[in-house]
């Protein structure tokens, strides 16, 4: 049995690749589970009422078991006991992380938008057939993703899985079905501030030291107007508890693709010099693996 695993705290291509990569595996005649780390989010639950399937089973311990990684490499994200289990394929499109191998293992990493996006191309190339709430699930994750095919790592590639899927997912208006997505990404109806915060943080190490990222994805700024203090606070929080050197969380205007940057630690300090009137604005920003991140280690060396 192969347990495919997506990152902690997933997010929909996580939840969405581990399901497909399942279902190529079994393709393949090879028993395999999806499993996942925590919650899923409103998103994605949105994604899988419409392709009509159940979440993947809430599993966080896969020692003594071979384990297929989709949506990552960085032992931050994976299970906390995966050296303990053998990793044996991996699927992924963000830069090379720290996981180690005993033995030869199947990796398919690419410079892409999704992680559904190579796997499309892996059912393609095996030819495997692709069913209805499959394709279902692999488009919604791309266009998640790639925010509707707005964000700069959207490449041609993950457009034209898209459009090959829609028909096999039965969506004929396809900025219908975008715009449901991103109505539902945007959703914090109701979530507090360290909701908020934990809704999308990634944990870095970096420098020897800890620090964590999360990110909001907002229709407008607006939505969080009077949160700013309590998210804050609550960043400040995590710095105490965990030991981090920083903690940030950025909130991210999808339409205009502007981002406001809360940040507090020790190494706040070094970003004060880019507020204006109090306030962190990145603009043109959508994404944090290609924008927001790599502008962070540039900036907090
Ligand atoms: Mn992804």
């Amino acid at each position: 049995m192969i347990l495919v695993v997506g990152h902690k705290n997933p997010d929909s291509d996580s939840i969405c690749s581990a399901l497909a990569a399942t279902e190529l595996l079994k393709a393949r005649g090879l028993e395999a589970m999806p499993i996942r780390q925590g919650e899923i989010n409103r998103e994605t639950q949105h994604i899988l009422a419409t392709a009509n399937l159940e979440q993947p089973k809430l599993r966080t311990s896969v020692a003594g078991e071979k384990v297929w990684l989709v949506d990552y490499t960085d032992l931050a994200q994976a299970p906390d006991d995966v050296n303990e289990a053998e990793i044996v394929g991996i699927v992924d499109h963000h830069r090379l992380g720290d996981v180690m191998t005993v033995n030869p293992l199947e990796a398919w990493i690419w410079p892409v938008g999704c992680t559904c996006t190579i796997l499309f191309n892996l059912f393609k190339m095996e030819n495997v057939e692709i069913s209805k709430p499959i394709a279902t699930l692999m488009m919604s994750a791309i266009l998640s993703d790639t925010v509707g095919f707005a964000s700069p790592t959207c490449t041609q590639k993950d457009k034209d899985a898209v459009l090959e899927l829609a028909p096999l997912a039965g969506v004929e208006d396809l900025d219908a079905f975008i715009k449901d997505l991103l109505i539902a990404k945007t959703d914090i109806e109701g979530l507090d501030a360290a909701q908020l915060v934990e809704k999308d943080l990634k944990a870095y190490p970096f420098n020897e030291r800890n620090v964590v990222v999360g990110q909001v994805e907002l229709a407008t700024l607006e939505q969080v107007d009077g949160m700013i203090d309590a998210i804050e606070a609550d960043l400040e929080r995590r710095c105490e508890e965990d030991s981090l050197a920083f903690a940030a969380v950025m909130l991210t205007d999808i339409t205009s693709a502007q981002t406001r940057l809360l940040y507090k630690g020790e190494w706040a300090e070094k970003l004060v010099k880019h507020e204006q009137n109090g306030q962190l604005m990145m603009e043109n920003t959508l994404s944090r693996k290609k924008q927001g991140w790599p502008w962070l280690q540039n900036e907090l060396v």
